[in-house]
Order: structure tokens, then sequence, then C-alpha cells
């Protein structure tokens, strides 16, 4: 019997020589193949001696270092399933996803310790462990008595590698399970079509908690046996700086903003760079346009959610399916990935005329196995024939490449992290004096998108806008906060009642031009 584990396919694609560098961190240190390779086994080994039971679930909210990496990767070998949480996630958030997943482990950073493992406990956790970004904690004291030698479990295609959590438009986030198949099955496609060679060198500057960072960008290079250049934080200077030395790099669109702004962004400086990749959110035209000016490169965008991965491209060369088809167009994100079929519907999951707007369906290998313990949110969000409903809104060009021109789903994407304003309105909505809330989504020169807040007082009541701030920065992780917060006597509704949030956007959307 063949054994399906990613991480079996990732080790597969080591290099020959394992003494080579695998990552090189921005602090100045070098693991190797073999580093990565022994210390997966260790933490793997570990994870075996606990005796959990099958397909665990093990729940890790850390600071980004290579040994949260390695935890991911070990997760994997030892076949039970990885829940990444955003480390921005306060009390309430980390009891929700706990008390939903119920993980067999819980893997926290040491300053944490008090209050998560008493959340994990209280929830039935066996075991937490901590892990800080210096190669401290007890999971590392843990694993160091290990054996450096590990044979992968063996997993089928469908079953599950990872739990990632994505908010509803309604009521609480849902666990969007993602299968061995899945990943893997997307990696190879994009290594494939964004023609990944093994003397790549990615610089890797984004957090390990999301899809973008943990699996397109890290199995992209493990899958090619390509080294890392590997940021804690992202910092525009020093990844700039990098560019000499690397060949891909992966961001959000606010990243790239940030860069635009550095003047040692050159052409000179990106001159040794192949690949700009961006994704997660819209990549303005104007941003995309000055990094042709400044650099000489046209980035790549793509498309994705964390229920299917990555979804459609911008072309990295010649695609047989689109011949002679090799312009990377601004305000695209491309066309559908190899085995990925997508199509636009109206009313009624009608296919529209090509070139119409409607709602983005997708199939393929890469859409998850459905919402963790939620049967009946999976069968709404999927078609009878089998497509899952993405919520976004696009159409598909004269050409074939997909144009997202909107989201039927009430979401605001904030520097590639979305906040879903019903979670935001309901916290606000319990505050005292508070009769109702709206929170809107409006253009903002850094992150893209940011929330704003709009809130109608009870009848008599006064409602202190810096107040409503504070006591959200107390119960959500930080970037969920409104960036600013109206206090108003009515909100605009149509003939039903229904809050208009279009008009609130309208109103709204110079606050920081
Ligand atoms: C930080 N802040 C934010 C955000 N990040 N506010 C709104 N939106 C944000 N994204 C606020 C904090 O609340 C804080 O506010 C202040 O900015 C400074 O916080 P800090 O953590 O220092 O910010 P930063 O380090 O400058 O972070 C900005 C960032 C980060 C680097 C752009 O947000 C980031 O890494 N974003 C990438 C997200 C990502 O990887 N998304 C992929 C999802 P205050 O001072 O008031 O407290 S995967 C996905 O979407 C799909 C599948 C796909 O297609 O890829
Ligand atoms: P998430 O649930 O965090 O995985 O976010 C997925 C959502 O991000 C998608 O449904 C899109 O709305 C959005 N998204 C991802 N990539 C892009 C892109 N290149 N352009 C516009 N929206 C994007």
């Amino acid at each position: 019997m063949s054994n399906h584990n990613l991480f079996v396919a990732l080790r597969d694609a080591f290099p020959a020589d394992l003494d080579r560098t695998a990552v090189e961190t921005d602090d100045g240190l070098v693991y190797s193949w073999c580093d990565l390779d022994r210390a997966t086994a260790m933490v793997a080994n570990l994870i075996d001696s606990l005796d959990l039971p099958a397909h665990s679930r093990i729940a890790v909210q850390v600071e980004k270092s290579v040994e949260a990496m390695v935890l991911y990767l070990a997760t994997l070998r030892a076949g039970h399933v990885f829940l990444p949480l955003n480390t921005a996630y306060q009390s309430a958030e980390i009891e929700y996803f706990i008390g939903n997943a119920e993980p067999a482990v819980v893997v926290c950073s040491p300053k944490n310790h008090g209050w998560v493992s008493k959340i994990a406990f209280t929830a039935g956790t066996a075991f937490v462990f901590t892990l800080g970004d210096d190669r401290t904690g007890s999971l590392l004291d843990r694993a160091a008595h290990m054996s450096d030698r590990h044979t992968p479990a063996v997993r089928g295609s469908d079953d599950l590698a990872a739990i990632l959590y994505t908010s509803g438009t309604t009521g609480r986030s849902k666990g969007a399970m993602l299968t061995h198949g899945n990943m893997l099955s997307n990696a190879r496609v994009l290594r494939d079509h964004w023609g990944w060679r093994p003397d790549d060198v990615l610089i890797h500057a984004l957090p390990i908690f999301h899809v973008h960072g943990l699996f397109v960008a890290i199995h992209g290079a493990l899958i090619n046996g390509s080294k890392m250049i590997w940021f804690s934080k992202f910092d525009p200077k020093r990844a700039i700086a990098k560019f000499a030395e690397a060949t891909v790099f992966m961001g959000v669109p606010t990243l790239y903003v940030r860069m635009l702004a550095e003047p040692t962004l050159t052409p000179a400086q990106a001159r040794h760079m192949r690949l700009f990749i961006s994704g997660s959110a819209p990549l303005l035209i104007e941003t995309f346009t000055e990094w042709q000016v400044r650099t000489g490169h046209t980035i790549l965008e793509r498309y994705g959610m964390s229920e299917t991965v990555m979804l459609t491209s911008n072309p990295c060369g010649d695609d047989p399916r689109y011949p002679g088809q090799t312009e990377r167009r601004g305000g695209t994100v491309g066309f559908p990935l190899p085995g990925v079929e997508l199509r636009v519907v109206g009313d009624g999951d009608q296919t529209v005329a090509q070139g119409e707007i409607g709602g983005i369906q997708v199939r393929g290998p890469n859409v998850f196995k459905g919402y963790w313990r939620m049967p009946e949110k999976t069968a709404e969000e999927f078609t009878a024939d089998g497509f899952f409903k993405t919520g976004d809104v696009g159409r598909v060009d004269e050409q074939g490449y997909v144009v997202i021109v909107g989201r039927s789903k009430d979401l605001i994407i904030s520097g590639g992290y979305n906040v879903y304003p019903a979670e935001i309105e309901g916290y606000i909505n319990d505050m005292p004096g508070v009769a109702e809330s709206a929170l809107v989504g409006v253009p903002h020169p850094d992150f893209g998108e940011v929330g704003v807040a709009v809130i109608i007082p009870k009848p008599g009541a006064a409602v202190d806008p810096d107040q409503v701030i504070g006591v959200l920065k107390s119960q959500l992780a930080n970037f969920k906060i409104p960036k600013r917060c109206w206090v108003v006597n009515e909100l605009p509704r149509n003939t039903m009642g229904k809050v208009q949030k279009n008009l609130l956007r309208d109103q709204y959307k110079g606050e920081f031009a």
C-alpha cells in the first residue's frame, strides 16, 4: 500500500545532499535538510509517545519560528491533524477553537501557558506544551530525548492533514478540513505551474498560521528542495536587501505596498529575483504597475481560499491550455490552475455567458472535505454536482482570465487577514448603551481595506467610540479592531429594513484617503 502522507512527498523532494542549507533565518541561524529531517523525526517520535487516538488534532498558537514549521511537519509525519491559530487571537477566540476542535494536544507560547493551558485542560485536552520563538519550551525539551529516526505514519489521500478555521458571515468560525491529497495535489500543480527550480530561493516573510505562509510558501519550497530565507516578522528594508540572494517572493498586497515605500527598491536590487507572487487580497492596479516600474518585474497574482488552497494563477510561462497567453494581467487572478474547474453562475446555479458577472464556484482535487462537525453547513456550501460556492463574485474575460469583482459574503480583507463584520458587530451590540451597529470595509492605503464601525446608541444612552475600541481590543484579535468608530442616529435601510452597507461604505470611503 502506498503512503499518501504529505510529509512523505515533501521529504522525498529533499535534495540528495542533506548537508545543504534548507533554511537560513534573519537572525543568522542555518538549518540543513538533515536538521529538518532529524528535528521532524524527534518531534514526531514525541507525538507518537503520547499514544494519541488516530487523527488527533494538534492545535498550535506560537510565534513564527523554524521550530514551529518543524512542529507542523512532525504532525504530518506522525499522521495527526494540524490546527494552526493566529497569534493575535485572544482568550475567547482560543476558547472557541479549542472547544470546537477538541485537540488532544495544544502547543502555545511560553508567555501564554497560564491562560491557554487552563482553557485547554478545561476542554479536555490531554497535553499542553510550550514552544518559544527562541528554541525554548517544553516541546523541544521533551523532543530532545527522542530518536532522530522515524517512519512516517501511513495515510490515505483522503485523510485529514489540517483544519483551518475561517469565520462565517453568520455564526461562529468553521473548521475547513484539508486532506493530505488536497494539499499535495495543489503543491505539485504550483511547483509545475510556477516553474520552481531546485536553485530557487524563497524569501519567507508571511505568518505561518494561514494558507499563504504555511502551505503555499512552505510546501512550494520543500517540494522542490529549495532553500528558504526565513523572516520571523516582515520588514520591508530587510526583505529588499535579501532580493540579491533570492529568486522567489510571496506576499499579500500590503507587503508590496510597504516595499514600494523604500528607496532601496530598484531594478538593480531586484535583478536576481525570478518571481514575485501576490495573493490573499486584491492587488491594486496602482501597486501592480508601480512594481513594474520600480523593479522591472511583473507581479504574478493568484487567488485561493482556506477551503480550497490555490485556485487560479496568472501565467508564469507557456501553458498548453492557453497557448501564447503568457501575459500576467493586473486586475485579474489569471486562469484556473490545472485540475481546477471554475464556473461563474447566476441565480439557480446556472453558468452565465463568458464575460458576465456571477458567483464563482470551483471543483477539483484541492477542494476541502467539508467543515469540521458541520455537515449541514458543508451541504449548503456545495452544489448537487460537487462545486464549492466560494462566495466571491467575478467573471471570466474573453481570454479566459478570471477577474474578481467583489464578494457576496460580508467579509473585509485587511492586510490579508479576514474580518467578518457579523462577529465584530456581535461584540459591539453586546456593549451597554448600544442599540445596533454595522461594520463596513473602506479603502486603506496600507492594509487595502479596514473596518469602520457605525453605531446607533439606545435612546438616551451615550456611547464613547474610544471606549468601544478599548473594550474590543481586550476581546478580539488586533487586526479585527475597527480602525475608526462613528456614533450616529440611524443606519440607512432598504424597504425591507435591511441595513444598506453599500451606502455606508460609500459614505466612509474617504476616511483614510
Ligand atoms: C496588523 N494590524 C492590522 C493588520 N496587521 N490591522 C489591520 N489589518 C491587518 N492585517 C495592526 C495591529 O492591530 C496593530 O494595531 C498595528 O497594526 C501593528 O501591529 P503589527 O502586528 O506590528 O503589524 P505588522 O507587523 O505591521 O503587520 C502587518 C502585516 C500583517 C505584516 C501586513 O498583517 C501580515 O503579516 N499580514 C499577512 C496576512 C496573511 O498572511 N494572510 C494570508 C491568509 P494597534 O497598534 O492599533 O494595536 S491565507 C489567505 O488569505 C488565502 C488562502 C490566500 O489566498 O492566500
Ligand atoms: P481565506 O478564507 O482567508 O482563505 O480567504 C479567502 C478569500 O480571500 C477568498 O475567498 C477571496 O475573497 C480572497 N482572495 C484571495 N486571493 C485573492 C486575490 N488575489 N484577489 C482577491 N481576493 C482574493
